[in-house]
């Protein structure tokens, strides 16, 4: 016993100092690497998505939070889209083109995502929830104010179940008077300032037809989330990100936000109202197609205006330029005259000059300004119809816009990672059917056994609740 005993501690002392050894090895390369993993010799896009290893508890609806879980999907993470038994996230039947097929609203917001069918408000079905939470990196929602709270998962209650977890949401408004209150994308952009820039100034406020509010908004939290899967490397905990849907407009307005303060100084001399004598009032008029930076420019007829209600360009007037602009429309004079030669000159006489420019742009095609002008450095911009943008053969070679195949609706277009990653490829995958993926989570992701499977299906939490049956 004795023998054995010294031998053992022989044994041990041995693995100390093995143990030791490769500790020192182990350090001596991480110093080497600065204390990083080294740089990976696997080919380009061959090392994994950017978010492989972390996991979504995808509980959005709408537009808002799916587009930022779709882009987190997009670049790796494993979304688990959370949705209602029987109806599932309201998009999926609105606006429907394909009869019995979820709608384009929801296939293009919810590509590489699982979906599960969970009844929050069904016991069984917390139960589930909760482990979800347990095993997941981060819950997204954008359920109304309160909404998540009423179905039992505070921040603390989540907090405590699992302390890493990252719980981002997105709301109409942050704290404060309006903080109760339901939100649409307009509401949004007329809350964040965009509408009240938006238009001609003799017209109402306009809103945009770029989802701003949601998908802007939607784009802010999944930087946040990000940010937080960050620090969470260095702090072990996971925080709450929130995104009011009317702070990520105005983040997106902050130059109307400037123009305000530029207003007690005088008036905005590169708005056009001003070359029109039309005085300022005390807020920030709407600018119509005015460029809105120090460079001027205006949306300009082009050849077959008169039927194609898209036939039109952006021009910009950039200074450096000025010269070739003056050659190119027939005006050479101008390069000298003292009303046309310098930028502030020209500035009360935008309208006229632009007149000019748009009596040549409407002899050339949108497509032939463009190209006539970047000869020359001259910044247009071809007004593109959606249809042109669905056909453009550059945008499917980049990704940017994908074609997908869907087992009820058949093929559709859909627009795949804006943000190009070069070791973290895009593979753009269908949207999932409603509760496609229930079976494959419960039993892999959180570990129930076949018979625990059949009771959760007979218990009435993940399928849709009968009529007059009650919840046990
Ligand atoms: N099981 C059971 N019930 C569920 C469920 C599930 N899996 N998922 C959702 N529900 C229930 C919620 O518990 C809630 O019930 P209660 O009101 O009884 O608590 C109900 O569905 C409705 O949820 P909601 O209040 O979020 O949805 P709504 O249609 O009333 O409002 C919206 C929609 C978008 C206005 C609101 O969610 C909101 O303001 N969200 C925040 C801002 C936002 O994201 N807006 C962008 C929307 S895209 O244009």
């Amino acid at each position: 016993m004795a023998k054995k005993t010294m031998k053992s501690r022989k044994q041990a002392t041995k693995t100390k100092k093995v143990a030791k050894a490769s500790k020192k090895t182990v350090a001596m390369k991480a110093a080497a690497t600065g204390g990083l993993p080294k740089p990976s010799t696997r080919p380009w896009g061959k090392a994994g998505k950017a978010l492989e290893g972390v996991r979504i508890l995808d509980f959005t609806h709408v537009q808002s939070g799916p587009t930022c879980t779709q882009l987190l999907g997009y670049m790796g993470a494993d979304c688990i889209k959370v949705e209602r038994p029987g109806t599932g996230d309201i998009t999926r039947g609105q606006l429907r083109d394909v009869k019995g097929a979820d709608s384009l609203y929801f296939t293009m917001l919810n590509g590489n995502k699982r979906s599960i069918t969970i009844d929050s408000k069904h016991p069984k079905g917390k139960e589930i929830l909760e482990r979800l939470v347990k095993t997941c990196d981060v819950l997204v929602e954008n359920f109304a104010p309160g909404t998540l709270d009423r179905m039992g998962f505070t921040w603390e209650h989540v907090h405590k179940l699992n302390p890493r977890m990252i719980m981002a949401s997105v709301k109409g408004f942050g704290p404060g008077p309006y903080e109760e209150c339901k939100v649409y994308e307009n509401i949004a952009q007329c809350a964040g300032g965009a509408a009240s820039t938006t238009g001609f100034r003799e017209g109402p406020p306009v809103v945009t037809g770029a989802q701003i509010g949601d998908s802007g908004t939607g784009l802010h939290l999944a930087l946040g989330i990000v940010a937080a899967l960050y620090q969470r490397d260095r702090t072990g905990r996971g925080q709450r990100v929130l995104c009011a849907m009317q702070d990520g407009v105005l983040n997106l307005a902050r130059v109307k936000l400037r123009d305000q303060q530029r207003l007690k100084h005088g008036p905005l001399e590169e708005y056009s109202q001003f070359g029109e004598g039309v005085p300022f009032g005390k807020a920030v008029p709407r600018a119509g197609n005015d460029s809105g930076g120090g460079q001027p420019g205006w949306i300009l007829k082009c050849k077959g205006w008169e039927t194609d209600p898209d036939a039109y360009t952006y021009f910009i007037t950039q200074a450096p330029v000025w010269e070739h602009i003056c050659d190119l429309i027939g005006k050479p004079e101008w390069k000298t005259h003292p009303d046309y030669a310098k930028p502030p000159a020209r500035l009360p006489r935008l309208k006229q000059i632009f007149a000019t420019i748009e009596a040549w742009t409407m002899t050339k095609t949108k497509f032939e300004v463009m190209d006539l002008c970047n000869q020359h450095d001259i910044p247009v911009g071809p007004i593109l119809s959606m249809k042109e943008i669905a056909e453009d053969q550059s945008l499917r070679d980049t990704g940017t816009v994908v074609e997908v195949d869907h087992p009820t609706r058949g093929k559709y277009l859909t627009v795949g990672n804006p943000i190009k990653l070069s070791d973290s490829p895009c593979e753009v995958k269908r949207s999932p059917l409603l509760g496609e993926h229930t079976d494959e989570i419960l039993t892999k992701v959180l570990g129930y056994s076949a018979k625990e499977l059949a009771e959760i299906k007979t218990s009435g939490a993940i399928t849709a609740e009968e009529k007059g049956a009650s919840k046990t």
